[in-house]
């Protein structure tokens, strides 16, 4: 069975061990993030918090603290996570509208409409506030209407208020940019505590105007229920646990930061826009969703690690057929460190498979690795790297290539050296035979 909403994916987690309920009264105030940060240290499990410190509502963390759990939600095994994602970004079903739904339950307008109520967390110690770090923000492009569903972080600055880091190419940032042309507010809603698939969806790398909520209804099996909302007509996942209406004022900038961000180090404060609440509804006795990020690895890292390895692959196949998978591993933050394996058939073919890499992507060091190498599996990829790439011959490196914004050591931002590291054996010629077991698959486990 698919996990159609936050709780059904709780229950599946619990039902198998790998769920803990935290009873004794925690804090909003890093003693969730204290506690997520644990558990993603210690490929441990997510985390109920049934008291918060601050109000009423209960939260959940640490849903992505281990890729284990992510391959849950898309309830396949480890190895076909991947390609079920690819075949899922072919065939987008469209969301269905439905009348009403269980974010519904509780409605509330104008003044009443506050987020005192809810446990946002603050994460990092020099954060400057409480951050929403797991909602999905849906809104629509001005001009002809087009959805986008994607995860933004949002700064509480006030019961009513907002602030978010969305900036284009990002495609938030860019419906925020075209409401600003036309002086008029953009009505945005957050989704928080939707179902896994949903959360994945969104980090998929979709083209501008194509819709994340049809990735996720293909995860899904089923079209994702959709309900319109109380004060724009936006129309969101009707199976959320709490949906925050808005509108970000245009031209209105207000101070946003600084905050611990997913390359391990905090981004500066600076002037962001901002989202006015019109309204909040919510299932009764609602879960909100916390999410960690920061030093790798957090669930942060995790749920954009299969989204990106299925976009990357798709990518890549186009010019490449013989690759066979990707990874982004946790220690370049996902993306800034990338592993392909390839069975390569033509001479050099792995130093195209860098460029093209070293090229698009802003990943700074590359690897390209022999299919019988796992690429999830570090100490695979440095052996083959150690046995079977010489450096003079097999590295790249390509100084002032476009890069991200956040590596701290860029000479400027946006702009840094790339490597990339040719692991694979030369074709059509000899080459040592790797010393391997017989029969090792055949032994049960220990324990
Ligand atoms: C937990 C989490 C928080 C994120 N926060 C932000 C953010 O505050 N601003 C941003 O531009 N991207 C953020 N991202 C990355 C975007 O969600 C991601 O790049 C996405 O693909 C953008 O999609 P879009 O361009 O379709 O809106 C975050 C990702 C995750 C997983
Ligand atoms: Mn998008």
């Amino acid at each position: 069975m698919a996990f159609h909403d936050l709780r059904s994916f709780l229950d599946a987690l619990e039902a198998e061990g790998d769920l803990v309920r935290i009873h004794h009264e925690v804090d909003a105030v890093h003693e969730i993030a204290a506690h997520i940060r644990r558990s993603s240290d210690t490929d441990g499990p997510a985390l109920l918090f049934e008291k918060v410190r601050c109000c009423g509502v209960r939260a959940a963390g640490g849903l992505f603290a281990s890729r284990r759990k992510a391959v849950r939600a898309l309830e396949v095994g480890a190895a076909e996570a991947v390609e079920k994602f690819v075949r899922a970004m072919e065939a987008p079903i469209p969301t269905r509208r439905v009348d009403s739904g269980p974010c519904k339950d509780v409605v509330l307008t104008g003044n009443d409409a506050g987020l005192t109520g809810f446990p946002i967390c603050t994460y990092s110690e020099l954060d400057s506030g409480p951050f929403i770090t797991a909602a999905v923000a849906i809104s629509r492009d001005p001009e002809d209407g087009g959805r986008n569903a994607s995860i933004y972080r949002f700064e509480l600055k006030g019961p009513h208020r907002l602030g978010v880091l969305a900036e284009a190419p990002h495609h938030l940032g860019i419906h925020i940019q075209k409401a600003e042309q036309r002086n008029v507010p953009l009505p945005v809603a957050l989704a928080v505590g939707v179902a896994p698939a949903v959360l994945m969806a969104t980090q998929w790398e979709a083209p501008y105007g194509v819709d994340e909520l049809g990735l996720a209804g293909a995860l899904l099996g089923r079209a994702v229920e959709v309900v319109r909302c109380e004060t724009s007509d936006l129309e969101v996942p009707a199976a959320a646990e709490i949906i925050i209406e808005g509108r970000i004022l245009p031209g209105v900038r207000e101070t946003e930061g600084p905050f611990g961000e997913y390359t391990g180090y905090y981004t500066p404060a600076y002037p962001k826009p901002v989202l006015e609440i019109t309204a909040i509804s919510h299932r009764r006795d609602p879960i909100f969703q916390a999410m960690l990020t920061g030093m790798p690895t957090t669930e942060n890292h995790v749920l954009k690690m299969i989204p990106m390895e299925a976009s990357c692959l798709v990518n890549l196949r186009r010019r490449f057929p013989g690759v066979t998978a990707v990874h982004f591993p946790g220690a370049g933050g996902v993306g800034l460190m990338g592993v392909v394996a390839l069975k390569v058939r033509a001479k050099n073919e792995a130093r195209g498979v860098l460029a093209t890499m070293l090229g698009s992507q802003g990943n700074k060091l590359v690897i390209v690795v022999d299919d019988d190498i796992d690429v999830l599996d570090m100490q695979q990829v440095m052996w083959a790297v150690c046995t079977r790439c010489q450096p003079d011959r097999d590295v790249i490196i390509l100084p002032r290539m476009p890069g991200w914004q956040l590596d701290p050591s860029a000479p400027e931002p946006g702009t840094y050296a790339v490597m990339g590291i040719n692991a694979t054996r030369p074709v059509g010629e000899k080459f040592g035979t790797v010393a391997r077991v017989p029969g090792v698959e055949s032994v049960p486990p220990f324990r």
